[in-house]
Formats: C-alpha cells, structure tokens, sequence
C-alpha cells in the first residue's frame, strides 16, 4: 500500500523563534523586531535552515539567537562583513544583517559604507535607540547633540550622523525606515527589503526604554504610509535631507545590480588556495 505524500504544513511566525527568553528590558522596542521578522519570514516563505542572521555585539545583536535560523552574534562592528562573506559563500541563503546604531555606525561605520558600496544580496536591519543599551547608555552616532545624560552633561554638542543619507550617498539599493511600535509595517518592509536585489537597509526606530524612556513618545511622533518609492537619487535625497527622522516607508529603491563574484571559483580546499600563491 502506498502512503500519500503530503505538502508540509506552511510555517508560521512561530516557528521562527527559537524559543529562547530575550533577556531584553521588558518593554524593549527589540522585540518587535523578532515578532515582525517572524511574520515577514512566514510571509516569504523561507525555510529557516535557508535564512542567515548574522549580528554584532550589542542588546539588538542579540536577535539571533532569539531566532531559529542559522545564526551568528559576531564581533562588535563586524557584522556586515561577516554576512557578506557567507552571502557570497553561499548564494543561496537569505542574509539578514541586524544589530544597533552603535554597532553600525561608530565601530562598524566604515563597513556600513562599503557594504553599500559592494551591494552585496542582503537585508541589514538596524535597530537604532539612539544610545549604546548595552553598556549602560554612551551616546551613539544618532544621539541627539543636546541629550543629557550623565555620561554626557548638556549634551555631546555633536551633530548626528544621518544613516539614510550617508546609505542612499554610498550606493544602498533599497533605503527604509520602520518603527518597532509598527510591527505590521515593520513586517511588510523587512519582505520588500529580502525580495529587493542587492543591499538593502532597513533604519528601525526601537526605543531603549532604559537608558531612553522618552522615546515611548515616538509612537506619537511616527507617520506612516504617506511614503511611495522612488528611483530617483535626487529626489530621494531631498525627501532624507527635508524629513524629521519619523516619516516611516520605503523612501528609495534603485535598481543597481547586485554584486557579483568575479575572478576563478573558490578554492575547494586549503592546499589549492596556496597553490595559487605559489610564485
Ligand atoms: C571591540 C569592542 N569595543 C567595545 C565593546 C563594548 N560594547 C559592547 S556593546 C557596545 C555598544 C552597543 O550599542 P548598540 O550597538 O547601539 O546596541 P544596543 O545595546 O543599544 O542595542 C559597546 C561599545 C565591545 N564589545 N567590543
Ligand atoms: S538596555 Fe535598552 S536596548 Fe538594552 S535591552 Fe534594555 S531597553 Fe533594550
């Protein structure tokens, strides 16, 4: 007798969670990045033995082992060249990138650049406080120049580096901003941003509600949906350069071609890498 082969039952956001307890300050805006990185996952319907998540250090670089996709909690600043390398190892997994503002913009800064430069075939997902949570408040790239704070009295007096402008200036092929307050919308970005080809990055507003509580307020401040994509450099800068930092959407969306490994296939071993370099 034989059995009838049945379709697997499709997954749902549940079963992308490893089932781990966060560790995250109750009320942490990071949650709702693993609750709307589930649903968008389920939606693609992506197996999660296909889906990468590779992370810094940090409160948000947490998230993958919150996940039960392969994952990879790197080193500190380093996790863009990290999911590049396995991107172009192996094509055929989805690449998700996430961490914090201080982990992508001050000690990983310079790879956040060239990450947009490359356009390399993934989705980077930061989730910006304003703050480094994790080490008891500093001030991050994003912080404003008159927060005060103990560790920065009156302010740093310096001015926030804008992340969009500088990923739209550096060749980034899909540009969003989410807020995690939004897990829906936050949903439906993180599936237009893994469907774009090329790098794709999503600016995630996720209040510290530790070291940043006035930001439960932004909830009021967020506006959504107004937003179309545009293809046009220009346009899109003038749209990042006018905004407040609230205007949520797909503010640019290009169509430059991903990256592409040039040059002889990878070494299949390490004797035939150094044969290569023999003079
Ligand atoms: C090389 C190195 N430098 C500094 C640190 C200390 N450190 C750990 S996390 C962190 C900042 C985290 O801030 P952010 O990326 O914004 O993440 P959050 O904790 O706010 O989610 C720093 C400076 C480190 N772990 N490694
Ligand atoms: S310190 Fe801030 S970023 Fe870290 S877990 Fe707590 S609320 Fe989240």
């Amino acid at each position: 007798m034989s059995e009838a082969i049945t379709a697997p039952a499709p997954l749902t956001p549940a079963d992308y969670k490893s089932g781990l307890k966060p560790v995250w300050c109750p009320g942490c805006g990071d949650f709702g990045v693993v609750n709307a990185l589930s649903k968008a996952l389920a939606k693609l319907a992506l197996r999660p033995e296909n889906v990468g998540i590779v992370s810094g250090i940090g409160c948000s670089s947490r998230i993958p082992a919150y996940m039960s996709c392969y994952g990879f909690h790197g080193v500190h600043g380093r996790a863009l060249v990290a999911g590049a390398g396995l991107k172009i190892a192996r094509p055929d997994l989805t690449v998700i990138v996430a961490g914090g503002d201080g982990d992508g913009y001050s000690i990983g800064g310079n790879h956040f650049l060239h990450a947009c430069r490359r356009n390399v075939d993934m989705t980077y997902i930061v989730m910006d406080n304003r703050v480094y949570g994790m080490t008891k408040g500093q001030a991050s790239p994003t912080t404003e120049p008159d927060w005060d704070s103990k560790l920065s009295p009156d302010g740093t007096g310096l001015r926030e580096f804008h992340p969009l402008v500088i990923a739209l200036a550096s060749g980034a092929n899909f540009i969003a901003r989410a807020f995690t307050g939004d897990p829906n919308g936050l949903a439906d970005v993180i599936v237009q941003a893994v469907r774009h080809p090329g790098f794709s990055f999503i600016e995630v507003l996720s209040p510290c509600i530790t070291f940043r509580p006035e930001q439960l307020e932004w909830k009021k401040m967020v506006r959504g949906g107004a937003l179309k994509p545009t293809s046009d450099l220009a346009r899109a800068a003038r749209r990042m350069l006018r905004d407040d930092g609230f205007d949520l959407g797909v503010l640019y969306q290009g169509e430059r071609a991903p990256y592409q490994q040039r040059g002889p296939r990878a070494a299949k071993s390490v004797s035939e890498l150094a044969a290569r370099f023999e003079l």
